[in-house]
């Protein structure tokens, strides 16, 4: 059997943006962090790395579609933290964003991934931006390396 999958591997010319929501920034800068890292040490060029802020997880998934079909980027790594609050906005940006990430993921052919925590408390947002529950930052970035290089082989 024939097994096709991506390598953890970066040539070094891709161009990769990572558009993070700034809400809950003390969350999402650990975030960008570890994207940023993992894009180092798999190969990448941190100068074809950029940084797209948006104000908050719900603007992610307009700036996503824009930026795609600026046909700039090999790929589109997504950073935010939802956090629950007393409200019940958590749910509606939590769900828009997600839905939102993935209709525009669909749309234009390239690897994009979603590293956009949703936590029900701040200590669970911190365990996963570079602590106890790892970063997850680091993780959506290495998802999109995967893809990367499984989109050339599916390309081929
Ligand atoms: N945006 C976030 O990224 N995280 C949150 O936890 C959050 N909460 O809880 O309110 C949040 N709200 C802002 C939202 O993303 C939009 O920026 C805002 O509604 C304006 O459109």
């Amino acid at each position: 059997m024939k097994i096709i999958e991506g390598k953890l591997r970066l040539k070094g010319d891709e161009k990769i943006a990572i558009i993070n929501g700034r809400f809950n920034h003390v969350i999402t800068d650990r975030l960008v962090e570890g994207a940023k890292d993992a894009f180092i040490r798999h190969g990448g060029n941190e100068s074809n790395l950029d940084l797209i802020l948006v104000p908050g997880a719900f603007e992610i998934p307009f700036v996503l579609t824009k930026v795609s079909e600026s046909k700039k980027y090999d790929a589109i790594c997504c950073i935010g933290a939802i956090i629950r609050g007393a409200t019940a906005h958590f749910d509606y940006i939590s769900a828009e964003t997600t839905k939102g990430i993935a209709s525009a993921t669909l749309k234009h052919g390239i690897p994009v991934s979603n590293g956009v925590l949703t936590t029900n408390t701040i200590e669970q947002a911190i365990e996963r931006a570079g602590s106890k529950a790892g970063n997850k930052g680091a993780e959506a970035m290495i998802t999109i390396i995967e893809m990367l290089d499984l989109y050339c082989k599916i390309e081929k």
